[in-house]
């Protein structure tokens, strides 16, 4: 578990990212409510960092969060957090490409898919995007507890059917399992 955390600032302009010094990020992706937020607030070791909800995030925008003055967490919109405003969703598109390709600082993409759900059409559409993109990326299965271990077995096994080539670490922000491996990853590279 990192000892300080704060949240910075939220913008979707890598132009107004408050990273100024070249420290290292890492940033969260997946669709709305497979707990990004809750990742986050696990790895920080507290509860109420980043915004947590059952409702989809309410901002279009990247909110930067400095971890022990030493690199940042990136929260992203859950994809399809925006389907009342096209326009919008168009616009923080680019602003994500513009974020995973211009971003030096940029150490690993956690891409998280639900341990019980399994990897969706739009997650698959994220992993092929960011092969494409050629950006570093892991996957993170969020929320384990919610099924047994023969059932998580059984739903890394489809995972790693679907996604073949990437690493996968298991995890619960409500047991914790796993958060220490994401923490080794970030350790490693940061
Ligand atoms: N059982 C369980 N629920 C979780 C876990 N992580 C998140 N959740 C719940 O899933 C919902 C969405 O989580 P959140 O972190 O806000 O997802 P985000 O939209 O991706 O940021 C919330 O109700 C969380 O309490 C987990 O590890 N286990
Ligand atoms: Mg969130």
């Amino acid at each position: 578990m990192f000892k300080k955390s704060e949240y910075i600032i939220s913008t979707a302009k890598l132009n107004q990212s408050p990273n100024k010094n070249n420290l290292s990020e890492f940033i969260f992706l997946g669709r709305s409510n497979v707990g990004k937020s809750s990742l986050i607030n696990a790895l920080a070791g507290r509860k109420l960092l980043a915004y947590t909800s059952s409702k989809p995030g309410k901002t279009i925008a990247l909110n930067y969060y400095l971890i022990d003055e030493e690199f940042y967490f990136v929260d992203a919109p859950g994809y399809g957090y925006a389907a009342k405003s096209i326009d919008k969703r168009i616009d923080f598109g680019d602003s994500l490409e513009e974020y995973l390709t211009k971003n030096d600082n940029l150490k690993m993409v956690f891409l998280l898919v639900d341990t019980k759900v399994g990897p969706t059409k739009d997650d698959m559409l994220m992993y092929e995007y960011l092969k494409y993109l050629n950006v570093p990326f892991i996957i993170v299965a969020t929320k384990s507890d919610k099924i047994g271990s023969t059932l998580v077995f059984r739903a890394v096994k489809e995972i790693k059917n679907k996604i073949s080539d990437a690493q996968i670490i298991v995890t619960s922000a409500n047991t914790k399992k796993g958060i220490d491996e994401v923490e080794a990853i970030i350790n490693n590279l940061k």
